[in-house]
């Protein structure tokens, strides 16, 4: 309190991290799917011929289609092989205990019957409220929804990247309310919602309207108790966003790491608030496109060493699926929900409810925590066969067991030093060494 903080409307509205029982469970979920689908899985990256190796969600940009060409993909929407149900199991079988929808991306067409626009899904052949369908049937298998809301819209006429005319203003403060409108209808009609991750924000136009990022973040959080909100969503009354001007974190969680994670050893600081990174499978696909080829895609070891990153530096991770128009995912992203679900089946204790250990950084992996439970989660095999681990002052490692395996054995080197001996039999995976600790007092 003795530094000097600049007075704000439109900040932060709260210091330091939520502890009520929402925010654990957003916490203890730590790992979601993100679903990114809408009319730009029809064409799939390619527009006349030409396949755009850009985002696959963004290709109205690359090839410069007018709205009105782009909406009328609409007459073509009809995922004849969409079964919400199947969705639902396949993210259960995964292990996600949570999933973000995208109700409506830059493109402005909402899976979900909006009354407040005609680029809805009521309006194509398919006609069936998707969104509905959906938050009913990961509810039914347990799993979180949360909504991807782009609040840029490229078809919407009083969109605006910047408001410099009165014209622009009246427009923008239309906009505004059709925004506000859609949020509302969005609360209302599906409560079970938990959480809102706002895109689309980084403009110019947002960046002078902090005041209304702050009215949204309080009106969901007022119709809906509990909602979680990300930082994306905020600017304060500076147009400074994700931290207000004073430094503080605006929403409940920070969520700029997109496709990159912040370094284990030097970005320590994430520890001290909550936070979400999302990544895609091959270098930079959201929505469906038709070429995976065109850039790398990662494997499945690839996807579960992200996961275990975040968590071990006390965040969660969204690992994207681009369904196609039909319905149906593609058979890679099949295969790997399938080969992290067996995984988590098998590990998931190293990353629900799991936490920063407070543990130095070592070569072979990530340290998560549990309570005083410290899981060493595995990648990289030394040919000592010995891993090291450094405890903190105080504390001891008694005892070194495999998960629900065997134990291996645990030799002190020096003060606060131990090797961990290797599983005798290579696990051909990345695996999960739990540690029984004993704290001084
Ligand atoms: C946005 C979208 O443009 C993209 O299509 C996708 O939906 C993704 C999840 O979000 O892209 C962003 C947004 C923010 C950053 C980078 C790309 N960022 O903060 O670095």
């Amino acid at each position: 309190p003795a530094e000097q903080e600049i007075p704000l409307n439109y900040g932060a509205d709260r210091l330091g991290k939520r502890y009520d029982a929402d925010m654990q469970k957003f916490r203890d979920n730590r790992l979601g799917a993100f679903i990114h689908w809408g009319l730009y899985a029809i064409p799939g990256g390619e527009w006349n011929g030409k396949v755009y190796p850009g985002a696959a969600e963004w290709l109205k940009s690359w090839a410069k289609v007018p709205s009105g060409e782009w909406l009328e993909l609409m007459k073509q929407w009809n995922p004849t092989k969409f079964d919400a149900r199947k969705w639902a199991k396949m993210a259960k079988e995964m292990g996600v205990r949570y999933v973000k929808i995208t109700t409506k991306h830059h493109e402005g067409f909402c899976l979900w019957p909006s009354k407040y626009t005609e680029n809805t899904v009521a309006n194509t052949p398919y006609k069936k409220d998707l969104l509905g369908e959906m938050v009913k049937a990961y509810n039914d298998e347990g799993i979180d929804v949360h909504f991807y809301f782009s609040v840029m819209d490229w078809s919407h006429p009083d969109w605006r990247y910047d408001v410099k005319t009165p014209e622009d203003s009246a427009a923008f403060s239309r906009f505004l309310t059709f925004t506000d409108n859609q949020l509302k209808e969005l609360a209302t009609l599906y409560p079970t919602v938990k959480d809102f991750w706002f895109d689309g924000t980084w403009d110019a136009s947002i960046k002078k309207n902090g005041w209304w990022t702050s009215h949204v973040e309080r009106m969901l959080k007022e119709m809906l108790p509990g909602v979680t909100i990300n930082s994306r969503l905020r600017a304060d009354d500076y147009g400074k966003r994700h931290f207000d001007s004073n430094g503080h974190l605006m929403g409940d969680y920070e969520s700029g790491y997109e496709r990159r994670l912040p370094d284990p050893v030097k970005d320590l600081k994430v520890t001290r608030w909550d936070w979400e990174a999302c990544m895609t499978v091959p270098e930079n696909q959201w929505g469906y496109h038709k070429d995976w080829s065109l850039s790398y895609v990662k494997t499945p070891v690839e996807v579960l060493e992200r996961i275990v990153h975040a968590v071990s530096m006390g965040g969660n991770m969204v690992v994207n699926f681009g369904p196609q128009a039909d319905g149906d995912f593609r058979s890679e992203e099949k295969e790997l929900a399938k080969s992290i679900g067996a995984w988590m089946k098998k590990n998931g204790q190293c990353i629900y409810g799991c936490d920063y250990a407070g543990w130095e950084k070592q070569p072979w992996g990530y340290y998560t925590r549990k309570g005083s439970d410290v899981y060493m989660v595995v990648f990289n095999c030394p040919y000592s066969k010995h891993l090291t681990v450094k405890t903190p002052k105080g504390t001891q490692v008694v005892k070194a067991a495999l998960l629900n395996r065997k134990s291996v054995k645990v030799v002190e080197t020096a003060r606060n030093e131990y090797n961990v001996d290797m599983p005798a039999q290579e696990p051909g995976e990345p695996f999960v060494i739990k540690l029984q600790i004993k704290e001084a007092a």
